[in-house]
């Protein structure tokens, strides 16, 4: 008896523990990512697949085909709900053949020689081909990586239930170097970072290898991204230490079958600070030695090192110009030390100084434009998709056209520094296109910001383009779930900018959630809208930079008297009885004249200038008529409420997914956008009622009241913000 209740309680306790790994096993908290490869729904779908994917077949041996078999052994049997598994020879059917002419026989004998010459390195094709009277679904590339890529692909139709009966796919990347940009500091803290602390923890490494960065390697090949640049460009010398150079080193191994090249910045004083030498001057021969040393040495850890991201004499970051040298002088020093290993120098533009009396937004391109045609072959300038600083909305940067003897390579935040930070869903793809799809006219109408970055206009051989990550070790990697489709979308445009906005959601939320489209739609919208709602409530008509001081969180349109002005708010605003708005046209700051004729004629005149940019580029009283016919004062108003109003629908559509979405992840979106709403409230009354105490205008009759007083949202002062 005694025997029976003990073995009883044994059985149960052990039922009771499998049920909780199940439940702790695929606990729903965002970890997979994009990458889930659940039980497909569609039964047809799934019938089909099942009849066309029996087995694959690899020939060949490399750390990356390692990474391939591993990806099928964990996705095909759970998509398809059947054991597949390796085969070495083709059989009847449900072939899937993955490989290079190079390691694959089977490739090799397939007519495949063009469409792969114009694959490059990375690209590949994926094909339903007969061979020996066999079907087979072929995936072949000119490298390994462009197999891995290719295998991603294939794996994304199987998740997105598209047809594979006759695939005829073939692509490559448009941008070469697709980098994200880790702002993270060697105390594991990101700056501006709203997930958490660094992926990568120095202390254990080099020996403790995280399974996080392997998975962080599969995520970033999954969508082709190749290089990743570890640490702030706020940088610390220490980095280029023997120490943590052996840590850099267990990094760049660990990701190096996944095609992912490392980088690091690069702080410009660290001959000083590490090398003992009394100056950093780039021309000084004891300098350059200096940096081509400690380069070679960086080479003897990482033999495929990508090279050197720098920000100098930006922010007080020390640089060239301490020296009375150009950004030129020293990016050429750094880009020589390590040009023989086939480094790159990714310097940046974004500088300003509060000295300089000059509209802060002139400032990059009055140092940059000037040095164009200096740079070395293997240095790209890298700017920012605004002239200001990531705001909700910015024109372009002009600079971009602006220097056709330097490759520019654009910098994008996804990280949302002023866009609602850790607490709100706003999806960037729209945002970043609209830079990219942005005419800067360079070489007349169609020179797109797109062509400039992708070496097509000033035929650049060097192309690249960042994304400042919203990575940390929050296990959904993001903070906020939806912050998971700012780093697809990176780089999903980064391969491919003529993908569109609402093709990259769609496959995000299928791949994320499911393929069920009374879910897909609604959230897609949901997620289209999201940036312009966002506008709306923060930053509309062309207003920039009016955001809580230092940490950005919040509005803070009233901030002033700190000491540097261009990092108040009412530098930008201008707001006062009269009006309100920046003139950088030909009677201000002439700001416009940075842009080519037709850009200028656009945003300088009244007329043209298109409206989400008028109080960036002018200045217009309180009663001014917009399109809508209203007057300027009201126009503010009804964006600020139907920003806030925008939240509203977002939630009211989210809650209706209850039934599409496993209760964790349901919860915590749900939870984010009831902060979010309160947040757009306090955005839509803390603004409405400030820049009302210069219009001494009433609030349009029919919309709220404000909830507290001016005075109450002046004197909020949020504590502990993350990202600082
Ligand atoms: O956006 C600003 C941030 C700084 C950042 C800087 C930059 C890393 O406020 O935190 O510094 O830009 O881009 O260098």
């Amino acid at each position: 008896m005694r025997n029976n209740i003990g073995k009883n309680i044994c059985l149960f306790s052990l039922l009771l523990l499998f049920c909780l790994a199940s439940v702790s096993v695929f606990a729903e908290d965002g970890y997979r990512l994009w990458q889930r490869y659940d039980l497909i729904k569609d039964t047809k779908t799934l019938k089909n697949y099942r009849s066309q994917l029996s087995q694959y077949v690899i020939q060949g041996n490399s750390p990356t085909l390692t990474v391939i078999r591993k990806e099928l052994q964990l996705a095909l049997p759970n998509l398809l709900g059947n054991p597949i598994s390796e085969a070495k020879q083709l059989s009847g059917k449900g072939n899937l053949v993955i490989g290079t002419p190079q390691n694959s026989a089977l490739i090799k004998e397939l007519p495949l020689t063009d469409k792969l010459a114009s694959m490059g390195p990375e690209g590949y094709v994926i094909l339903t081909t007969p061979v020996n009277r066999k079907k087979m679904v072929v995936i072949a590339a000119n490298t390994d990586v462009g197999a891995l890529y290719g295998t991603f692909h294939f794996l994304k139709l199987l998740q997105t239930n598209q047809n594979i009966d006759q695939l005829g796919i073939s692509s490559a990347p448009k941008i070469k170097h697709r980098v994200l940009n880790h702002w993270d500091n060697l105390d594991r803290t990101v700056e501006r970072g709203y997930a958490g602390f660094s992926l990568w923890n120095w202390h254990k490494l080099p020996d403790y290898i995280d399974q996080r960065y392997l998975d962080y390697a599969r995520a970033n090949a999954s969508i082709g991204i190749n290089g990743t640049v570890l640490t702030n460009v706020n940088a610390n010398a220490l980095l280029l230490t023997p120490v943590y150079l052996e840590k850099v080193k267990a990094l760049a191994d660990a990701f190096r079958p996944y095609g992912l090249k490392v980088y690091l910045t690069a702080r410009f004083s660290a001959p000083i600070e590490i090398g003992g030498l009394k100056t950093a001057d780039p021309l000084d021969p004891q300098v350059k030695d200096w940096w081509k040393k400690k380069s070679d040495e960086i080479y003897t850890y990482i033999p495929d090192f990508g090279g050197f991201l720098v920000k100098a004499n930006s922010e007080g970051q020390p640089g060239p110009q301490n020296y009375g040298r150009s950004h030129a002088d020293g990016a050429n020093m750094m880009a020589d030390a390590v040009a023989a290993k086939g480094g790159i120098v990714m310097w940046r533009a974004f500088v300003y100084s509060n000295e300089m009396p000059e509209d802060r937004i002139k400032q990059a391109y009055n140092e940059f434009k000037p040095l164009d045609g200096t740079f070395r072959k293997n240095v790209l300038v890298q700017v920012k998709n605004g002239p200001l600083d990531f705001q909700p909305r910015e024109p372009f940067h002009p600079l971009f056209g602006a220097m056709p003897k330097t490759p520019l390579m654009m910098e994008f935040q996804l990280t949302q520094e002023y866009l609602g930070q850790a607490t709100q869903l706003v999806y960037q793809a729209p945002l970043y296109k609209e830079t990219l799809d942005a005419d800067t006219y360079a070489q007349g109408e169609g020179s797109t910001v797109a062509k400039v970055i992708d070496g097509s206009l000033h035929s650049y051989e060097l192309t690249g383009m960042a994304g400042v990550s919203n990575i940390g070790n929050d296990r959904n990697w993001t903070g906020h779930l939806f912050g998971q489709s700012n780093w697809y979308c990176f780089g999903r445009l980064a391969w491919d900018y003529t993908l569109t906005s609402t093709t990259i959601a769609d496959e995000w939320l299928r791949m994320t959630f499911t393929n069920e489209a009374p879910f897909v739609n609604p959230v897609k919208d949901i997620m289209l809208d999201s940036r312009e709602t966002m506008v709306n409530y923060m930053t509309s008509l062309g207003l920039h930079h009016i955001m809580g001081w230092s940490h950005h969180y919040g509005p803070g349109p009233w901030i002033k008297d700190k000491p540097r002005a261009d990092w108040t708010a009412v530098y930008y605003h201008r707001a006062s009885t009269e009006g309100i708005g920046f003139d950088r046209t030909a009677k201000g700051s002439n700001a416009i004249a940075q842009y080519f004729p037709p850009v200028q004629q656009k945003f300088g005149n009244l007329a043209t200038c298109p409206e989400e940019f008028l109080l960036w580029f002018h200045r217009v009283p309180w009663d001014y008529k917009v399109k809508s016919g209203q007057t300027l004062w009201d126009e503010l108003c009804y964006r600020y409420y139907g920003g806030a109003e925008g939240v509203k629908q977002m939630q009211q559509t989210w809650n209706a997914q209850a039934a599409y979405v496993d209760p964790e992840r349901f919860q915590h979106v749900k939870t984010h956008l009831s902060i979010q709403e309160k947040e757009a409230r306090w955005w839509r009354d803390a603004c409405v009622l400030y820049f009302q105490s210069f219009s001494k205008k009433p609030i349009p009759a029919g919309l709220a009241k404000p909830e507290q007083t001016l005075e109450y949202y002046m004197k909020l002062d949020p504590k502990f913000v993350p990202g600082i």
